[in-house]
Order: structure tokens, then C-alpha cells, then sequence
């Protein structure tokens, strides 16, 4: 193919790119922005995955400007034969060349993200990359959605090696907004340092006066994760110990798949099991998660059995309760992973299931069988938490016996909506007396069902199984959405297809949303995985102009309105400090009403985001949360 007729086609695949950049980015809005970010890091990690690679830093420039710089091999510069392009030209203007282009035996890497340099090229209004290999500094520059501005070329000699590669968001495709977030980045090195031990991630932004920079590297890797997961969530170690083993296999395809898992108990009662494959978080988990489960179930029974620990008369631990105070990392590498799931996180591969059960089955079992007097006190635990369980199935035969379905039995802190139907039907769960009272009197009663919640909801993060159920507004709660809970929560039966947290817009507010979010995510996971359950947006502020009404949602919407009104410096406008003070009418209007109020459904990923900014806000490190408080005034709306 002659030259031309190439080029032309590899401006149409990049014109793809740009004409349905959500079919490549996810979206155009903040999550779409940073991976760029990632798409570019994951090359480099690829690097020093490849083993020549040992540093890796991000920096963020005026102008929405970033830089991605490693000291690995550099990119290819020689030409490749297929497309008649530097090695590096063709990496970054043909979609999905990743992997695909094999010349004298290397492999150029298409991230792990999958997506390809290409893309982000695609999505630049300029991008240049320099390497530095076999003596020099080599050059290129795209411009526009990949247009080729400056063939590769030598620009000077230099003695180091290394990929530095820079772009900058084209405004025409991020229109909401080319912002780069440090802490956004900077948690996403974090969690790359974690999961590559020994590789060092910087972040630097000097786009203000003050520059302000980031270091992670750690020498333990995900044991250093796990410890850093029970800090910030204040928990203590059972043992000191951690159950840790790194293992390579090869699968029936002959496909080199390596198993990272470290785990340690706590003494709390909550588990976290974070699962990623190729660096990716595995939010919706997969086989490997699976595999990983199937043998923490086998072993920890096969071996409570064989110490009778349990008697032969006892029943069988529950995964639940061998997953009680755990927290656990697994970490997978695969040549060729399969994505499955609603956001593509959940791992799809089959063969992956019982590769990780054998070896972490063999891993765990050879830990129980050298630390017997640990392998006692995690049985012991465990023990615990199967006697707390059957307890509370007690206790929560009582809530169900007490809730039935009739109206007769559902709490007297709910007003329920006329319609029987469950499609038709929204519970909204408000807190305080004044906005509960506000709810229940501007709702549709046809369809709206009212919840108030009195005071704070229970962190059930931190209270032990028996505690929770005896609890009265969690008792209301599963009361009221009448589908039971945990085990036995079945979402077909749930009264109300929209579940609608609305709670104030203050630090207050966002500690109950997060209490709320936390119980739905342990006790009715369902709810949140078939999107039922959602948040209200109520508005900020409230302009009133020759008699009528604006309700502003944030302050870039109060800013835009100042403006379209050509409103004076000064003009007056009413902040809302809680849902108590708007009427009944304007609480209708603004939150309610099915025609103009604004409500976003809960996902996964919120859940995560939710606990996050929960323990900064209400960790005990003041640090932290003072520069998340700085950071994010704007964004979280926190009254200080
Ligand atoms: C394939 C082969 C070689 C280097 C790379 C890929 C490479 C790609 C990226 C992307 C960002 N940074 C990178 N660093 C290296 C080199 C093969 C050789 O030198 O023999």
C-alpha cells in the first residue's frame, strides 16, 4: 500500500475516535479526561512490568497541559515494515495497534487499558513525544486529532533512555471541562505503586505559584496496601502476620497468568477484598475473585474440620463468616483478560477460576498447617463470627416476622404512597423532623413514600451483626422496602423501584448519605447493582428576579445565572442551609418532582468514591481532611 492511501486511512480510524470518543474514553466528562492519563501511564507501566523500567512522573502543566515521563527502553523509533512508519508514529495514529505490530521479536504494548496511545492522540489538540534511545533525542509532534505536525526526528544526543510524552486535551471533544484533578491522579499512582512493588510514581503540578508534588514507592507492595487499607480505616490486626504468596502458572492455552494475594484479619467486622487484573480494578470482581473465594471457603473448613475445631454435629463457616475482619488483595497479571460486566470491571475469564483456587488453596493451607497458633486464633475468630450470624438470623426473623407486608405493621415513621405498584413507586429516606415534615406534605402521595430518619444511621461498618438488626431505623429501613436483607434480600421484592436518598447539602448530610450508601452496600447490595437506589440533588441557591424563582444547583450554575441575568455585584440570593428550610411546595419542585428535580443513580464506583471521602472527612487524621477540605470546598459543598 503505498504511503498516502495509508495515511488517509489512519486519519479515518483516528476520525472514529473523535466522532464517538465514548465508544473508546467511556465518556467526555472527568472520568473520560483522566484516562488519557492512564492510557498513557499504563504504557510506561507496561515497561517496567517488562522489567526496564523503575520510575515513572506525571506532571501537570498550565494550560491543561500534562507530561508522562519513564526511564525505560524508550519507544521504537525504526521503521516499521507494514506501515512504512517510525515504530512510534505508528503506536500513536493506528488504532489498536497495540500488540499487534511484532518487528524483530518486541512487542509494542497497547496499555493495559486497551485502548492504545492512538486514542489519546485522537483526543488531543497536540501531542509530542520524546525519546530518548541509542544515544539521542528523538522527536514527533501530532497536532489536531493526530495530524502528523513534525516527523520523527534527532533533535540532539543524549546518554539516557526513556519515553517523555506530552499532550493536551482538545476542548472541541472535553467540552464540560480539560481540567486535570491532582488527588484524582495522585490516588491513582498511589494505587499503582501498591500493585507494582518497588516502581516509583510522582505526580508534580506546577500550575500555581506553589508547586505541589507526590511520591509513592513501596518495597512491600500489596502487603503495604493492605496495611495502609486497615489505617484508614483504623482497624487492628488480628496477627501480625500477613498471608502473602506470589505464584506463576500456565494456563491450557499455555498463557503465562502470575496470582499476587496478600490477606490479614482484623479485629473488626466488616471485609474488604479489593481484586484487580493487569492493574485494573475489578470493581464487579470476576474468576478470580471467585477462585480466590471458592478456596478461602475449602480450606479454612477442610481444616477447622480436620482440627476439630468444628464437630462433626456443627455446621459448615459461611464464606460470610470466613470473611469477617478480612481484608485482601489479589492481584492477577494475564496476557489476555476479558472484561465483562455493566462498567466492564468484572473479570470474564474461565479458566482463571480454578487457577487462583489452586493456588491459593495450596498457599493457605501450607500458612494454616506452619502457624498453627495463628491458624487458632483466625479459626477462633471465625467461629465468632458464624455464632454472631446464627444470632442474628434470629434477631432478624423477629424484624421479618414484625414487617410482613401489611401497612398495618410498616413503621410509623413512614408515609407510603397510595400505588401499589413497585415500578411506579419512590421511597425517599429523609432525615430531620422539619424537611421529613416538608416531604411528606409536597409529595405526589400517589407514588412518593416518605421515610424520616431521626438523627444519625448507625455505621454499620463498626457494629457488630446482632447490634445492627436490633437497630430501629434499620429496622424501619428494611422494613419499609419490605425485601429483606443480606442473604436473604431478594430485589424483586423490594416496594419501591427508586430508592432516593435526600439529605442536606452540608457535612452532616454527606455523613448520612454515606452511612446510608454503606448499609445499602453491605445489606442490599442488589438494590445498588440493579440501580435502584439514587441520591437527590436539591439545590444550592435561590434567586428571585421580578418575581420569579431560580434554583441553583452549584455555584458555576449560580455564576452562569448572575450572568444571564446581568445581575449586579451584590444582588441578593438565598443560600439554603438545609432541606428544613424550603417549603413544602419548593422542596416538591426543586427535589421531587419527577419532571424537574435532579437525581443521580448510585453506582458501584460512588459507593467506593462515598467511603473514601467519608473516613476523610470523619477519619482522625486532621491532615488529610483539612487538605480535602481545601481541595474540594467547591465540589463538596462543605460548610466550614
Ligand atoms: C516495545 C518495545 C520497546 C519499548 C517499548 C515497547 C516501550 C513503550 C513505551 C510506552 C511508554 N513508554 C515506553 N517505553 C518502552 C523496546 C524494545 C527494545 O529496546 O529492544
Amino acid at each position: 500500500m503505498k504511503y498516502t492511501a495509508k495515511n488517509i486511512q489512519v486519519l479515518e480510524g483516528l476520525e472514529a475516535v473523535r466522532k464517538r470518543p465514548g465508544m473508546y474514553i467511556g465518556n467526555t466528562s472527568f472520568a473520560g479526561l483522566h484516562h488519557l492519563v492512564w492510557e498513557i501511564i499504563d504504557n510506561a507501566v507496561d515497561e517496567a512490568l517488562a522489567g526496564f523500567c523503575s520510575e515513572i512522573i506525571v506532571t501537570l502543566k498550565k494550560d491543561d497541559v500534562v507530561t508522562i515521563s519513564d526511564n525505560g527502553r524508550g519507544i521504537p523509533t525504526d521503521i516499521v515494515e507494514k506501515t512504512g512508519l517510525s515504530a512510534v508514529e505508528t503506536v500513536y495514529t493506528l488504532l489498536h495497534a497495540g500488540g499487534k505490530f511484532d518487528n524483530d521479536g518486541y512487542k509494542i504494548s497497547g496499555g493495559l487499558h486497551g485502548v492504545g496511545a492512538s486514542v489519546v492522540n485522537a483526543l488531543s489538540e497536540w501531542l509530542e513525544v520524546n525519546i530518548f534511545r541509542d544515544g539521542y533525542n528523538f522527536y514527533i509532534k501530532f497536532h489536531d486529532g493526530g495530524k502528523i505536525a513534525n516527523h520523527l526526528e534527532k533533535i540532539g544526543i543524549s546518554d539516557k533512555t526513556g519515553t517523555v510524552v506530552t499532550f493536551k486535551p482538545d476542548k472541541n471533544i472535553f467540552t464540560e471541562s480539560t481540567k486535570f484533578d491532582f488527588k484524582t491522579i495522585s490516588n491513582h499512582l498511589q494505587e499503582l505503586a501498591f500493585l507494582n512493588k518497588n516502581l516509583k510514581l510522582t505526580i508534580i503540578d506546577i500550575r500555581d505559584y506553589e508547586n505541589k508534588t507526590e511520591t509513592f514507592c513501596y518495597k512491600g507492595g500489596i502487603k503495604e496496601y493492605i496495611a495502609f487499607l486497615e489505617k484508614e480505616k483504623n482497624e487492628t490486626p488480628l496477627i501480625q502476620q500477613q498471608i502473602y504468596c506470589e505464584v506463576s502458572a500456565i494456563d491450557d492455552k499455555k498463557q503465562n497468568i502470575s496470582v499476587e494475594l496478600s490477606m490479614r484479619y482484623n479485629t473488626s467486622y466488616s471485609s474488604k477484598i479489593l481484586s484487580f487484573c493487569n492493574n485494573i480494578h475489578t470493581l464487579e470482581g470476576g474468576t478470580h475473585e471467585e477462585g480466590f473465594k471458592l478456596a478461602l471457603n475449602r480450606v479454612i473448613n477442610n481444616y477447622a474440620r480436620d482440627k476439630n475445631f468444628l464437630k462433626e454435629n456443627e455446621e459448615k463457616f459461611t464464606i460470610d463468616d470466613i470473611k469477617e475482619g478480612l481484608t485482601a488483595i489479589l492481584s492477577i497479571k494475564h496476557p489476555n483478560p476479558q472484561y465483562e460486566g455493566q462498567t466492564k470491571t468484572k473479570l470474564g475469564n474461565s479458566e482463571v477460576r480454578k487457577i487462583v483456587s489452586v493456588i491459593v488453596g495450596e498457599q493457605l493451607e501450607k500458612f494454616l498447617l506452619e502457624n498453627p497458633q495463628e491458624a487458632k486464633i483466625i479459626i477462633n475468630k471465625i467461629i465468632n463470627a458464624s455464632a454472631a450470624r446464627l444470632a442474628a438470623k434470629h434477631a432478624r426473623e423477629l424484624t421479618r416476622q414484625k414487617s410482613g407486608l401489611n401497612v398495618a405493621t410498616l413503621p410509623g415513621k413512614l408515609a407510603d404512597c397510595q400505588s401499589n405498584n413497585p415500578e411506579k413507586s419512590e421511597l425517599f429516606i429523609v432525615e430531620g423532623r422539619s424537611a421529613g415534615g416538608s416531604a411528606k406534605n409536597g409529595r405526589n402521595r400517589e407514588t412518593q413514600a416518605v421515610l424520616t430518619l431521626r438523627g444519625k444511621v448507625l455505621n454499620v461498618e463498626k457494629a457488630s451483626k446482632q447490634h445492627i438488626f436490633k437497630n430501629a431505623e434499620i429496622g424501619n429501613l428494611i422494613t419499609a422496602i419490605g425485601a429483606g436483607v443480606e442473604n436473604d434480600f431478594d430485589v424483586a421484592k423490594i416496594r419501591y423501584h427508586k430508592i432516593i436518598i435526600m439529605t442536606d447539602a452540608d457535612i452532616d448530610g454527606s455523613h448520612i448519605q454515606v452511612l446510608l450508601l454503606t448499609f445499602f452496600f453491605r445489606f442490599m447490595k442488589e438494590a445498588i447493582l440493579k440501580g435502584h437506589v439514587y441520591i437527590a440533588n436539591p439545590p444550592l441557591y435561590k434567586v428571585v428576579f421580578r418575581q420569579k424563582d431560580f434554583y441553583c444547583y452549584n455555584d458555576s450554575e449560580l455564576e452562569a445565572l448572575k450572568k444571564e441575568l446581568s445581575l449586579k455585584t451584590g444582588y441578593p440570593y438565598q443560600r439554603f442551609k438545609g432541606l428544613g428550610e424550603m417549603d413544602a411546595d419548593q422542596l416538591f419542585d426543586t427535589s421531587m418532582n419527577p419532571s424537574t428535580r435532579k437525581i443521580s443513580r448510585v453506582t458501584m464506583s460512588d459507593v467506593e468514591e462515598a467511603d473514601r471521602v467519608f473516613r476523610i472527612l470523619m477519619g482522625e487524621d486532621v491532615v488529610p481532611r483539612k487538605e480535602f477540605i481545601n481541595n474540594n470546598a467547591d465540589i463538596a459543598n462543605i460548610d466550614i
